[in-house]
């Protein structure tokens, strides 16, 4: 039994301030020297976290409170990731659950809650952000009672400790307007609050591995909590694999956290987490056990994938110019490598030897992977993401989300309106009284592909969204596709202001001049419904017309260039995003203009109709 440990994790929605807290307590424990310069949100710290300023993935870190060892485990809020959140919490014995002392309990706290109380975790509540203008401390707070009540929390549960915190400032009040000027309310609470590690330093050894890193200098890198029990540098072990065998391995380093360091150690003992070099062949949700003796412990499980994309090589006409790797075997190793680390991603093998089905927990997930695969050097193309279906007793069923769209009151109703085109139903609305709404819809979740883009044109960039995983209902049939058709060009060359200036209104371009373009290739989105094929590569004639003039005539309205994210919820089934490491282009999935189907959406609803 180790009084010394507290292992926590910080769970929220996405953005109610997890990583600036995390910020905060490592500067105030001392962990830095005075002198270091400490970037904002410091544990952010892969590349893609920094730009879009999220959180991807849960990470470790652990500072002292006089003589407690704090390990904290920062995840990220984005539902997308819920599957990082999982695994965390099969680390600690105790959560920081952090609000939005404005936004109040939103769908991915829900989720980290209910994930929470059923690994019977104790729980300090912390409503963060209490400096803003908008905070509605006291009635978030009963919110948040609302919510454990809704969740069917236990007396005992319902007992919680609440802070009140302004983590950029670094200051948490036990009561709101005490004198506290730091966070050591918020350190004293997590030592009398949260239960120290349970385990026998003497006793069998069980380490559960929740994380994977790896290390060009030590190899993989296994991270997890030692349970049971003591690790002892060099000693041999038994890794308990998923398969129920015992594969023995020698342990060559132990590292302990330490703010942004590991610390490397002899032995570590129960109750602490540990990263672990020399365990090659260890996987995600295995267990190190004694070799002798061994008591491996349960494997993790984490929630189905609900989206699927199918991946591909990139066969286009301009395939291999940018990229390092571009083949099947290239493709393949590359996605093995990720369901080393990523356990919430899937497999399968798609219908042509050269695609693989990926599946994951939503658009934003696969996205980032998308994105790294594409930053390491990566081409492929990219289906539209389809919903996972299930079979249960016969019976088709989709997956549901719950929907909460925060808007101001002018746009309630074009909001329904785009919502019920997607089967949207309204559960609940809530009036502020601020001059913004809450609506709750429950929709399907193939509802929300593209969702995102077009509310925030119907509500000019003003609505908050969010959606989370709310269990299977029965399919419900085909649901309508995108409305427009796409501007496909019918050669190649590269293209010219002057075609793109014939073309401009016809729909909207996603290119300028002198793009090099391909046939098949989509240059923009037609405002009519059926495809159109046109030519970008026209020349003006040669007239005798100074060229000044002639090209004074051209005036290009500036085309929308889609980012990936865009790129995916823009295409149709029939389509594909290209990805290449230097740019993103669309095309349809046959180029050939005379092998092209040419009513693609009739003859799939058609096939859809026809018994099997
Ligand atoms: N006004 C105010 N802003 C805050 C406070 N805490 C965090 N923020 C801001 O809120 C934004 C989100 O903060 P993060 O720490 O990235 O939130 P997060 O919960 O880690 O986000 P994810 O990991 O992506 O879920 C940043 O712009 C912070 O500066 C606070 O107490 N007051
Ligand atoms: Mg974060």
């Amino acid at each position: 039994m180790s009084q010394s440990i507290r292992n926590i994790a910080i769970i929220a929605h996405v953005d109610h301030g997890k990583t600036t807290l995390v910020d905060a307590m490592l500067r105030q424990s001392g962990i830095f020297r005075a002198n270091q310069a400490m970037v904002d949100r410091v544990m952010d710290s892969n590349d893609l976290e920094r730009e879009r300023g999220i959180t991807i993935l849960a990470k470790n870190t652990a500072l002292f409170f006089h003589d407690t060892k704090i390990n904290i485990v920062d995840t990220p809020g984005h539902s997308d990731f819920g599957g990082e959140v999982e695994r965390a919490l099969r680390m600690v014995d105790g959560v920081l659950l952090l609000v939005d002392a404005s936004e109040g309990p939103l769908p991915q706290t829900r989720y980290v809650l209910q994930k929470a109380l059923a690994a019977k975790l104790p729980q300090i509540v912390v409503l963060n952000k209490i400096d803003r203008s908008d905070a509605r401390t006291a009635a978030v707070l009963d919110e948040i009672y609302g919510l454990f009540i809704d969740l069917d929390a236990t007396e005992d549960q319902l007992d919680f400790p609440v802070l009140y915190t302004n983590a950029k400032t670094g200051v948490a009040h036990r009561k709101l307007g005490d004198d506290s000027g730091d966070l050591r309310p918020l350190f004293e609470a997590i030592v009398s609050g949260i239960p120290a590690p349970a385990g026998d330093p003497d006793g069998v050894l069980q380490v559960q591995v929740t994380n994977l890193d790896y290390s060009d200098f030590l190899g993989r890198i296994a991270i997890g909590r030692v349970f049971n029990g003591t690790l002892h540098r060099g000693s041999e072990v038994g890794i308990a694999k998923l398969s129920g065998v015992i594969q023995p391995t020698h342990l060559t380093k132990l590292f302990t956290f330490r703010g942004l360091e590991r610390d490397e150690a002899e032995t570590v003992i129960c109750g602490d987490m540990v990263a672990i070099a020399g365990v090659e062949g260890i996987q995600i949700g295995e267990s190190i056990t004694s070799i002798e003796n061994p008591a491996p412990l349960e494997p993790l499980t984490i929630d189905e994938p609900t989206l699927a994309m199918v991946f591909t090589i990139n066969n286009g006409p301009l395939s291999g110019r940018d990229g390092n790797f571009v083949t099947t075997r290239d493709l393949r190793s590359r996605l093995q490598k990720e369901l080393l680390t990523n356990v919430s991603i899937r497999i399968e093998d798609a219908e042509s030897v050269d695609s693989f089905r990926v599946l994951g927990r939503g658009e934003l997930q696969l996205a980032i992977l998308i994105e790294t695969m594409r930053r390491e050097g990566y081409e492929l193309l990219v289906g539209k993401p389809e919903i996972v279906v299930r079979t249960e007793h016969g019976k088709k069923l989709e997956p549901q989300e719950l929907l909460v769209i925060d808007c101001p009151e002018a746009f309630i109703g074009i909001v329904m309106e785009s919502i019920g085109s997607r089967r949207g139903e309204l559960a609940k609305m809530v009036n502020h009284g601020s001059g913004r709404v809450r609506m709750e819809f429950r929709i399907p979740s193939r509802g929300l592909i593209g969702l995102r883009g077009q509310l925030l044109t119907d509500t000019r960039g003003t609505a908050l969204i969010h959606s989370i995983f709310d269990g299977w209902i029965p399919y419900g049939g085909e649901m309508a596709l995108r409305p427009t058709g796409a501007l496909v060009a019918d050669r190649p060359g590269p293209s010219t202001a002057f075609a793109l200036w014939g073309l401009q209104e016809r729909g909207e371009l996603f290119i300028g001049p002198g793009i090099e373009v391909y046939e098949g290739m989509i240059v923009g989105e037609n405002s009519r419904e059926a495809d159109m094929d046109v030519n970008v590569t026209k020349e003006k004639k040669q007239t005798n017309m100074r060229a000044s003039s002639a090209d004074e005539a051209i005036r290009l309205i500036p085309h929308r260039a889609l980012n990936l994210e865009q790129a995916i919820e823009f295409i149709a089934d029939d389509e594909f995003v290209e990805v290449t490491p230097k740019i993103i282009r669309l095309r349809k999935k046959v180029l050939d203009i005379k092998k092209r189907p040419r009513r693609w959406q009739q003859i799939r609803a058609s096939q859809e109709l026809t018994p099997s």
